[in-house]
């Protein structure tokens, strides 16, 4: 089938009433960044869906302005279909939760506002652009006043499934501190490791799994708004924190074609931009790494989130020059690995610890022309678009060039969208 039309038909399989799942039977809700994503594939052949998925979105809003990172859209019917469930969440122990839909009660990283330029680029000032507008803002203003312990400009990350790349080697030490005496009464009803093929080979294990459940059951205890002082996973991440950036500085432009007040925005950038090259570029080794918080130091390995800062305009002109240098390590693959193949913990199945992904390639992709990197950013659209075209719409994609092949979920939503995006080369 033509590559446009087997996108198209993917979004149209997973769109459900309002919203898109991101792959069917793996992952049966709406998730957050993944809606932004979709939206952005949405916006070149369907703009009332795109509006409605980010409508939806919002739909699980907290009311202190928090985006949860799953909206458990009828959950009385479906709501056991995916572990944790909205029940095991139970996202009402808050308030401030909605009180008629179940989320989750962590986020994820925050892409919408620079999806809301997009939307402002193509079909121009609307009350119902406006309206997200304003819900974005509240939800990055959340994240400033609840996330930023210590007013450092940055976020804090208190969950690996918040970074959205869930089980990479740059949690495994904070992970590994919850031992397996604390984890012993955690019960298990894992549904992910049934739908995907050779699950022991492209899964977290059940440990891991166990330990992200008792992160989830701290933060409950907390009511999801804090943490306990000795609490062991607390990260500056580069997907959240760029992210941010990124779309910090499109509410801005957005704010000042709607006439808003745009100076709390931008003391935000400004700041978030400053603290970001103060603690997660690292000279010597001419690239981003997250910041763990806990033990007080970089986590030092390549990953391709370590060239998201690109297209959040962080580094200057230098330090983008050496941190495309350090990217042209990878020219080699089939885009930017999760983490770099060079060390002993990569693995070229497993989810986030070494496989390709399309929303990776397509932000680096982003990145790379707006630092005027022509030919790296052609390079990388050409071999991602070819990537899918072979190996069809699938969750994630091995490395290796001579193997095109994708793993985990099937007819996966954000593929398709991002390819939809990559094909109009825009
Ligand atoms: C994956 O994460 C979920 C938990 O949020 C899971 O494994 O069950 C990640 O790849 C995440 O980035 C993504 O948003 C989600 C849905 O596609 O799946």
């Amino acid at each position: 089938m033509d590559l446009e039309k087997l996108c198209v038909s993917v979004l149209e399989k997973n769109w459900y009433d309002g919203f898109t799942i991101p792959s069917p039977k793996l992952y049966p809700f709406q998730w957050n960044w993944d809606s932004g994503f979709i939206a952005l594939g949405y916006l070149r052949y369907n703009t009332e869906h795109a509006f409605q998925e980010l409508e939806s979105l919002f739909k699980g809003q907290w009311k202190n302005g928090f985006l949860p990172h799953i909206i458990f859209h009828h959950a009385e019917r479906y709501g056991e279909d995916y572990f944790p469930s909205a029940s095991y969440w139970n996202s009402n122990v808050s308030d401030l939760a909605p009180a008629n839909l179940k989320t989750s009660g962590i986020t994820q990283p925050p892409v919408i506002g620079f999806v809301l330029e997009q939307f402002y680029r193509k079909l121009g000032k609307s009350d119902r652009l406006l309206t997200l507008i304003k819900d974005t803002i509240r939800f990055h203003d959340s994240l400033y006043e609840h996330r930023d312990l210590t007013n450092s400009g940055l976020i804090e990350t208190w969950h690996n499934w918040e970074s959205g790349m869930d089980n990479s080697p740059w949690w495994d030490q904070a992970l590994d501190s919850i031992n397996e005496d604390m984890v012993a009464d955690i019960q298990l009803n894992r549904k992910d490791a049934k739908v995907v093929e050779q699950s022991n080979e492209t899964r977290p294990s059940d440990l891991e799994y166990k330990r992200y459940l008792w992160l989830l059951k701290t933060l409950q205890h907390h009511k999801f708004a804090s943490i306990p002082i000795d609490y062991p996973f607390r990260f500056y991440d580069l997907a959240i924190n760029s992210a941010l950036i990124a779309s910090t500085e499109s509410l801005i432009s957005l704010g000042k074609a709607f006439d808003l007040e745009t100076e709390k925005l931008e003391m935000q950038l400004t700041n978030s931009k400053h603290a970001f090259n103060e603690y997660l570029w690292n000279a010597d080794d001419r690239a981003y790494y997250p910041f763990d918080i806990v033990r007080n130091a970089q986590v030092k390995m390549k990953g391709a989130a370590s060239f998201l800062p690109l297209m959040a305009g962080v580094p200057d002109a230098s330090q983008a020059e050496q941190l495309m240098e350090t990217a042209a390590q990878f020219d080699n693959y089939n885009g930017i690995p999760s983490i770099d193949p060079e060390l002993d913990i990569f693995e070229p199945k497993r989810y986030w610890r070494g496989p390709v992904w399309i929303n990776m390639n397509y932000l680096i992709w982003k990145g790379l022309l707006r630092y005027g990197n022509n030919r790296m950013a052609d390079e990388l659209r050409y071999k991602t678009i070819e990537l899918v075209r072979e190996a069809g719409c699938r969750e994630y994609f091995s490395i290796d060039q001579n193997k095109k092949e994708g793993y985990g979920g099937k007819d996966f939503s954000w593929t398709a969208a991002l390819i939809l995006v990559m094909l109009d080369n825009n």
